[in-house]
């Protein structure tokens, strides 16, 4: 049906005669009627993939491009006075994730409808989803950030459980999003909410009553975990997440005729990171309910498990006291010591124990009892099996395997750069669109200086776009002819947005000097930082500082700028990525897991500036080194230094004067004046006695990688060979790519 014939039947008017709002929820009707003559795969094994988190952005554009109508409905509502970017503006973005791992999740759901896949995401409906983001006094600020409307995409089922926890009970509901693939395919995306979940205890901020599970349990994604009381509700969370989740495996398996002995040939699990990991006690306790026998159970359960890994960082690795799920789950921790004890008389490496000091460790539950452990990117899995996990490699060496990330192309090109998609096409056709390694005939263009030029004509639009678009949304203005230079991730210490700002600072000072960059630059951050991580908002608090003093001094504001934008999130992602030139992945090496921003702005044409760490070593051996700029010490180096323990950051700064100058400025008037000094000095402080993630080793090389980056930036024409390189070699990076090795490899649908 089209979409006139829809308003006409909704409204009794013309597509002209409504409001963005009418035709909005016009296009949604539209949406869900259509993804109703798709079909999903109902085969006998079924994946569930559940995840605390699912950062799925908005759907309008990118269901629309995968039921392949999106040029026809732009062109529709054009003849009709129409913008489909201004009626993309009414849909809010959902804001189910922090970052990396819930995109991650989104990604892979996109893959598994469109590869046809037998396979459902599954997690939570939090109301208000991760907080959002407000700039005040140059800090963050959190608040509540409601995105459901009444006009969703979210379908209610009639599929409810009764969840028992220590005392009470909740009574669950899910609901359903149609997750639409990129051809005939669909699967869903199924959020488990409470029915007495109640809004109105939430005010103007983020505090709530933390004791009223009946009410809060799905009004935030990992709410704040800085005292026990937010803990102990991210328990509660975990354990309705992954207790729906496994009675609903099991209605479905048994509906297609599973005895449950036979479980294995109907389900399998994907852990995402250890916090659905109690689904493994918990279907345990599920079959001994149906009268399977403890030692069967746990045997189905080994085969049905399997876990992703997605740090290294120990302090991220959950690990819950016993006297919190005694509380919250005391069902399962008979299951769980009986798991632990199982352990204690096979194995004899007390590291890999389940429950020691009174903690129960969710990873090595996952583990011992799970059939597949693996990491996100080559080096990642490396460090796991070499270091982190070595001891576990040692028990299981077959259980161990690499699923390095990927990115759905449809929504991180397709829908946000139609542009560069169009270009591709006019060169290569459009079979990339559904194998992405056909990008690779880019490469017969690397010397084709018309082809070089309309990609940087594409890139220049897309910069101008970004200028107005962050004109109009956050008054900002800058110079769309400049360099754009981008770090937009989660705000933490190992990303080290900190190192970032101190090259800002070190530039500032150049240009004071005298030394003017040849092309003006402008250095974008974006990032939000968890409401109790004190040091990454007074990160924040530097940079918003920097943006005040540097952008209004005539002096080097012709030739630096600084923005952080406000609220980071996936719809700014889908303006900023396409825009960028440079692209920020300086994590310390061996602490990035994997990263998939890099993959983004690689496939977007930006050149990455990057450690060797996560998926930039698989970016730098595809492009080769005249395509990337990389920098600082090695992974092994890093891991050896912090083995030893000795890094004294002070020597640093004491010998190098650079340095020194850049730090000290944090502390210096002309900052103090903006800012607040408790938070500066506490940086400050931080930085000089402990600079825990090794930002002062790797300065020099950074700042010297990053002048060599802005220097090749001028050589317009090389430049754009290798923004074509990056996109030529960015198909291994399709989440398509790595969903077919997981089922290939793991989940054997
Ligand atoms: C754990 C315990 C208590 C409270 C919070 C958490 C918690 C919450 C979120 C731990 C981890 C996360 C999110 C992790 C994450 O996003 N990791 C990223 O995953 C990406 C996908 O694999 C990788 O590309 C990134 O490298 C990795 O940082």
């Amino acid at each position: 049906m089209t979409l006139s014939k829809i308003v006409s039947l909704k409204y009794n008017k013309t597509i002209e005669k409504c409001s963005n709002e009418e035709v909005y929820s016009a296009l949604l009707d539209m949406c869900k009627l259509m993804s109703e003559d798709k079909v999903s795969n109902d085969g006998k094994k079924k994946l569930y993939y559940i995840s605390a988190e699912f950062l799925i952005g908005k759907l309008l554009s990118n269901n629309l491009i995968n039921l392949g109508v999106y040029d026809k409905v732009k062109s529709e509502l054009e003849a009709s006075g129409k913008s489909l970017a201004e009626i993309e503006e009414i849909e809010m973005e959902p804001s189910l994730g922090n970052g990396g791992l819930g995109r991650l999740a989104a990604c892979f759901v996109d893959s598994i409808a469109t590869l046809g896949l037998n396979g459902d995401g599954v997690g939570l409906n939090y109301h208000y989803g991760l907080f959002k983001q407000v700039f005040e006094n140059n800090s963050q600020k959190e608040t509540p950030n409601p995105w459901i409307t009444e006009q969703s995409w979210l379908t209610k089922t009639d599929i409810t459980y009764p969840v028992q926890f220590g005392g009470f009970t909740v009574q669950s509901r899910l609901y359903d999003i149609d997750v639409i693939g990129y051809n005939s395919r669909t699967t869903k995306l199924r959020l488990f909410d409470i029915e007495s979940v109640d809004e109105s205890i939430v005010g103007d901020t983020i505090d709530f009553n933390k004791e009223e599970i009946e009410k809060n349990l799905t009004l935030f994604l990992y709410p704040d975990d800085s005292d026990d009381k937010g803990r102990l509700l991210r328990v509660y969370q975990q354990y309705f997440m992954v207790s729906n989740a496994a009675r609903l495996l099991i209605d479905e398996a048994v509906e297609k005729g599973s005895n449950l002995h036979d479980l294995a040939d109907y389900a399998t699990v994907q852990i995402n990171d250890t916090h659905p990991s109690m689904v493994i006690p918990e279907l345990i306790r599920l079959l001994q309910e149906r009268g399977i026998l403890i030692d069967e159970a746990i045997e189905i359960v080994s085969k049905v498990c399997a876990y992703t890994n997605h740090t290294i960082l120990a302090e991220a690795l959950e690990k819950w006291p016993i006297h919190f799920l005694d509380k919250a789950v005391p069902q399962l921790m008979p299951i769980i010591r009986e798991l632990d004890n199982r352990i204690r008389v096979k194995v004899s490496d007390e590291s890999t124990y389940i429950i020691k000091d009174n903690l129960v460790h969710m990873a090595h539950m996952d583990i011992h009892y799970g059939y597949s452990v693996n990491g996100v990117a080559y080096l990642h899995t490396e460090i796991l099996k070499n270091s982190e996990l070595n001891n576990f490699y040692k028990l299981y060496p077959e259980k161990f395997n690499n699923k390095t990330n990927g990115i759905t192309f449809r929504r991180w090109l397709m829908s946000c750069n139609p542009q560069l998609s169009a270009l591709i096409a006019e060169l290569i056709g459009e079979g990339w669109k559904k194998d992405a390694n056909e990008l690779e005939k880019l490469g017969n263009y690397v010397n084709d200086d018309s082809v070089l030029d309309k990609l940087l004509a594409v890139k220049a639009g897309k910069k101008a776009e970004l200028k107005n678009y962050l004109q109009m949304k956050q008054g900002m203005d800058f110079d769309e002819n400049s360099i754009f230079d981008i770090q937009v991730k989660r705000l933490h210490e190992y990303k080290r947005q900190q190192m970032n700002a101190l090259y800002v600072i070190h530039k500032y000072f150049e240009i004071k000097s005298g030394k003017k960059p040849q092309t003006p630059i402008t250095v974008f951050f974006g990032a939000k930082a968890a409401p109790a991580y004190i040091i990454a908002k007074d990160i924040i608090h530097l940079i918003l500082c920097l943006q005040q003093i540097i952008n209004n001094d005539p002096e080097v504001n012709q030739y630096l700028k600084v923005f952080m934008v406000e609220n980071y999130n996936v719809t700014l992602a889908e303006k900023m990525i396409p825009a960028c030139d440079i692209s920020q992945q300086i994590s310390l090496a061996s602490k990035e897991a994997s990263g998939t921003g890099n993959m983004k702005f690689m496939l977007n044409g930006a050149v990455t500036l990057g450690t060797m760490d996560g998926a930039n070593v698989e970016i730098a051996e595809l492009v080769g080194d005249d395509n990337i700029f990389t920098f600082g010490e090695d992974s092994q180096t890093v891991i050896d230094r912090y083995e030893r323990g000795d890094y004294k950051s002070k020597d640093y700064y004491e010998s190098n004067e650079n340095l020194k100058k850049a730090v000290d400025f944090i502390i210096s008037d002309t900052v103090k004046n903006v800012g607040n000094p408790e938070k500066l000095e506490r940086l400050y402080n931080e930085l000089l006695n402990k600079d825990w993630f090794m930002t002062f080793p790797d300065f020099d090389d950074y700042a010297a990688t990053r002048e060599k980056a802005y220097e090749a930036y001028n050589n317009r024409k090389e430049w754009a060979k290798k923004m074509l390189v990056n996109i030529s070699k960015a198909g291994f990076f399709s989440s398509d790519r790595t969903i077919e090795q997981y089922n290939k490899e793991v989940w054997k649908l």
